[in-house]
């Protein structure tokens, strides 16, 4: 068997898991600097998060002109977005014509899932195992695997028993599916629940939301992108990444210099009036610079959403059920909508409140909850992902001394840089934990992750070095100042998928520091800094 095994094992410079953005733009560089590199993708085709997410309304938050890739001059001029907030179909026809564009495909195996990676000591490599058996080895293994990419079932009883039409919004089938006359479920109204419910209600026989905790949502406003405006944008792509670049979350949206309570009720009023007439995260990412961090100023954008929130709705009941009371806006992710709180005045949308009445378990015909049996044709399963550690933990990762990833980060993440791991030599993790990308407007950080991965292996190979691994003392003190930065944030004392808490998982109940909250441009620097001084923090042999 060993020498089966041994017979078909793949080999190369780098293993890069995952086709998504960010495993699309490595192998291009990896390929540009020279190294022979392969990636694999447990889907079909590339594009990840775009790939899989095929829900019905489900589309960027970012502007798309400041979310597609700058790194190519040609990809700028060549490629059109029709809308500025571009839908999954047209996102995932970018990730196509990137692929063919490069010819990427010819060095990605798709339909190949790692299930587990061990590094090999004494051969100074790592080995990737994938689920059907097959295996392959390289000195490097690059993960491109995701912050939102490992879906989630709900714990509830009977999960499995539903015999109707099911689907999770991150695992949407590829066929078409319809949803007229049909009576519909969807569990979950986070960014993509509150997305596919607004889509669905449009020609949804009847539609039943199980709600667990109200999201502050604010208007998406998304418009067409006419041919001349995009000409006008394309003249304009420096200036949008430089403001992006500059920017904390690499977003179009600055933060206002002024603190919310430092003016006069009306001048807030009225700032926060121009702001949310804006479309995107405008209120969100270009409010006072203190609402996020600030509980006073964070009060006063609140109730201007609060007030926002009840004028759309008729029954004041359900405004009641919609606006959240454990948190302040923007202390989770924000779910962008386009008419989300109008689907709650149609006749056919009832809000079931699962804070008064819980799911007791799904049946073969639909879910009860503990005051009545709904019955349904279709349930939809919004309920999220095992977030930035998850897809981590479904690959059973083991590094030195046999050490496990799974075990390592129990607790939460240990990192440096959120791009390496003491005791797991050679894995670079692209946007991992404890990176400043995962709350970035994310192919702006995926551009510097990736390009600072590079750089990293043209130095070692050009100095003869073999292996990288983050020092201890290096590893500790950056986990320590994530977790400083992270402390100031109003979002770090809510649960959410950005403080790690999910709790369909074992083990995901605690809240913890997943990413560094002190802005790509802090990150950025501290990068650039590290490298300059000859890779500080890793020890290089
Ligand atoms: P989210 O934002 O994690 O939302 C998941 C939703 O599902 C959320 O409303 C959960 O309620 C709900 N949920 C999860 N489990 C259950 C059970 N067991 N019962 C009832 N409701 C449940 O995931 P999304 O896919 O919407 O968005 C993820 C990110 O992708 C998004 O932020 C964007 O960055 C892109 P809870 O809040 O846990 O009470």
């Amino acid at each position: 068997m060993a020498n089966t095994a041994e017979a078909t094992t793949e080999r190369w410079d780098a293993i890069v898991i995952g086709a998504g953005l960010s495993g699309m733009y490595q192998l291009l560089k990896l390929r540009q600097m020279g190294f022979k590199a392969r990636v694999y993708e447990a889907g079909s085709d590339v594009g990840g998060t775009w790939y899989w997410n095929r829900y019905p309304g489900c589309r960027f938050d970012s502007e798309s002109w400041t979310y597609g890739f700058s790194f190519s001059p040609e990809v700028l001029k060549e490629w059109s977005w029709s809308e500025h907030f571009s839908g999954q179909p047209d996102n995932l026809r970018y990730c196509n014509f990137l692929a063919d564009k490069f010819d990427l495909r010819r060095d990605i195996t798709f339909n190949a899932r790692v299930k587990a990676a061990r590094w090999d000591d004494a051969a100074g490599e790592w080995e990737a195992v994938f689920e059907d058996g097959r295996r392959a080895r390289a000195r490097f293994l690059i993960t491109a695997i995701g912050p939102l990419s490992a879906p989630t079932m709900p714990v509830i009883e009977g999960a499995g028993d539903f015999k109707g039409e099911c689907y999770h919004t991150g695992l949407w089938p590829h066929h078409p599916v319809s949803f007229a006359g049909k009576r519909v479920a969807v569990i979950g109204t986070g960014a993509s629940g509150v997305q596919a419910i607004t889509e669905i209600a449009k020609t949804v026989g009847h539609l039943t939301v199980f709600q667990r905790t109200p999201n502050w949502c604010t208007p998406l406003r998304n418009s067409r992108i006419a041919p001349e405006e995009m000409e006008e944008i394309r003249a304009r792509y420096d200036q949008i990444f430089a403001q992006c670049r500059d920017n904390w979350g690499c977003f179009i949206h600055t933060a206002d210099p002024r603190h919310a309570t430092e003016v006069t009720p009306e001048e807030r009023e009225a700032f926060f009036e121009k702001l949310y007439a804006l479309p995107g995260f405008a209120f969100w990412q270009g409010n006072f610079r203190d609402v996020l961090m600030d509980k006073d100023a964070n009060d006063a954008m609140t109730a201007f959403v609060t007030k926002k929130i009840r004028a759309r709705l008729k029954d004041q009941r359900i405004a009641d059920r919609l606006i959240p009371t454990n948190h302040g806006y923007g202390t989770r992710r924000v779910p962008l909508e386009s008419g989300y709180y109008e689907v709650y005045n149609q006749p056919n949308v009832r809000l079931v409140d699962l804070r008064e009445r819980p799911i007791e378990r799904i049946t073969a015909t639909g879910i009860k909850t503990s005051d009545a049996q709904y019955d349904f044709d279709m349930v939809i399963f919004a309920t999220g992902f095992d977030a930035i550690t998850g897809a981590f933990d479904r690959i059973d990762i083991t590094g030195r001394g046999g050490q496990k990833l799974r075990q390592k980060w129990a607790d939460g993440p240990h990192t440096y840089l959120g791009l390496n791991v003491e005791g797991f030599p050679n894995m670079l993790t692209l946007v991992g934990p404890h990176n400043a990308a995962t709350f970035c407007n994310i192919p702006r950080c995926i551009e510097q992750n990736v390009d600072f991965v590079t750089t990293l292996l043209d130095h070692m190979r050009k100095k003869g070095l073999a292996r990288v691994e983050a020092t201890p003392q290096a590893e500790e003190a950056w986990t320590a100042h994530v977790h400083d930065t992270g402390s100031r944030l109003l979002a770090m004392q809510v649960d959410s998928w950005m403080t790690g808490v999910n709790k369909n998982v074992p083990g995901r109940l605690k809240r913890t520091f997943m990413a560094y909250a002190g802005g790509a441009p802090k990150y950025r620097q501290k990068c650039e800094e590290i490298a300059a001084n000859g890779y500080e923090g890793f020890a290089l042999r």
